[in-house]
């Protein structure tokens, strides 16, 4: 054990007769003692590294030289690390996330013809159809209307696909599960627009286009909760909607598919049926084990899946945080259960802030005899829906279909401590 150097290091300061070691062991008890009993306990500022002097101020705080976390393009299912130019879509670095916010620059992406660069003071959005004042609103008229903030999750329609038809083992889980990440949104509620321009009653459908080569255009059901929900979104964690994520304006439905999520919004018509855009009668379409195509599947289901330990991960026999983050689109999540016993036996795990369509953190703990096992969480939603397991979810989908896969994700566990992805 180290001595103290200098006569006023904090031994002096410590409760007589009171050692930080038994502290830990006193106080933390259960869980804690074991997650820091093989720690080595420091007994003085001597064990502590000095001070540093700093850099200058900056306009924007970049991330510590220290810290490695980004995305990665990928192209279709099995197509991975792909020269950007290929990339279909980027996803976000979930095993490297903490809390349950993503970072603005980490949010995944999904542009279908590239990122626009749009200059706000030329931006319009046209609002027409079957509304009593046909209008053309922009970006000042937008900001200058009331707003809403509200934290809820993204989550593009393919997530999860790597796993419908077998299970690559060298994944890692921002390769099964990136297409998803929760931000603070801020913009217009839906319903404002909607009182604004008086749309007609029977209006029951909305067409949303977006300002990029793709024109992709999605009809959104005019119900009552996509009404109350809706916003025209022109923030994201507290600042103006970035480029990739629809600057300077984007539809924003929270647990509804990401497609219908329409970046660079130029325009809505109201109408009182869909529009049936290619993007929905070919393209965000589910062809079924009976090879019917079922359209307009637009909730985003219960799901979740522990980020630490994950795919291409090695851990140690002992004590481990089982972490990860689970969400839906029917609302908030209310239980997170955790195999660690290959789904023979599960165990609650517990939950950080539970917002509704909001990825909510959970944790669990765990002491590894060090024998080969696997491990997979399940969420239920405060609808009732249970995360179903795979076989279950192959069994009611088919195999012929792409997306909407919510099935419980396994992570296999070898003597070494390999962490690898399995099917079940
Ligand atoms: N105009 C337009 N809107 C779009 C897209 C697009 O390519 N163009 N991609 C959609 C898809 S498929 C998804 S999953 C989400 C992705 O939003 P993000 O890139 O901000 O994560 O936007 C949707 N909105
Ligand atoms: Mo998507």
């Amino acid at each position: 054990m180290m001595k103290p150097t200098q006569g006023q290091t904090g031994s002096q300061a410590r409760p007589q007769g009171l050692s930080r070691r038994r502290f830990l062991a006193v106080s933390a008890g259960g869980i804690a003692g074991s997650a820091a009993a093989e720690s080595a306990l420091a007994e003085s500022l001597a064990d502590v590294p000095p001070r540093e002097p700093g850099d200058p101020m900056s306009a924007t705080s970049a991330r510590s030289k220290y810290v490695d976390i980004a995305r990665v393009p990928e192209s279709t299912p099995g197509h991975r690390n792909v020269d950007p130019a290929e990339a279909i879509n980027s996803k976000t670095p979930l095993q490297k996330l903490v809390g349950s916010i993503t970072p603005s620059d980490l949010h995944y992406e999904r542009s279908h013809a590239g990122v626009p660069e749009i200059d706000p003071a030329v931006h319009r959005l046209l609002v027409h159809g079957m509304v009593r004042r046909q209008i053309v609103l922009n970006m000042d008229d937008i900001r200058a209307m009331p707003s809403v903030s509200r934290v809820a999750f993204l989550e593009c329609t393919g997530n999860g696909w790597e796993n419908w038809k077998s299970a690559p083992s060298d994944v890692t889980v921002q390769n099964t599960h990136g297409l998803v990440s929760t931000h603070e949104w801020t913009g217009v509620p839906l319903s404002f627009l909607i009182d604004l321009v008086g749309v007609d009653r029977n209006s029951t459908w909305m067409l949303a286009e977006g300002g990029d080569g793709a024109a992709v255009a999605r009809s959104v059901p005019l119900t009552d909760e996509i009404i109350a929900e809706g916003m025209l979104a022109y923030g994201q964690n507290g600042e103006p909607l970035r480029p990739a994520h629809g600057f300077p304006l984007r539809l924003f439905l929270p647990g509804f598919e990401g497609n219908l999520n329409i970046k660079w919004l130029r325009r809505l018509k109201f109408g009182d049926r869909p529009f049936m855009t290619r993007w929905e009668t070919a393209r965000y379409t589910q062809l079924q084990a009976d090879g019917h195509a079922r359209q307009f599947q637009l909730r985003q289901d219960v799901n979740s899946v522990i980020t630490s330990p994950s795919g291409m991960m090695r851990i140690a026999k002992g004590y481990n945080r089982l972490t990860g983050l689970a969400w839906s689109g029917h609302g908030r999540i209310v239980r997170v259960e955790i195999s660690t016993d290959g789904a023979a036996t599960w165990q609650e795990a517990e939950l950080g802030t539970a917002l509704p369509k909001a990825q909510t953190r959970f944790q669990s703990h765990w002491v590894w005899d060090g024998q080969p096992t696997r491990i997979v969480s399940r969420s239920t939603d405060e609808a009732g829906n249970i995360q179903p397991d795979r076989a279950t979810f192959i069994a009611r989908t088919g195999t012929n279909a792409l997306f909407h896969y919510n099935a419980q994700q396994t992570w296999a566990i070898d003597a070494e401590g390999n962490v690898r992805n399995v099917l079940a």
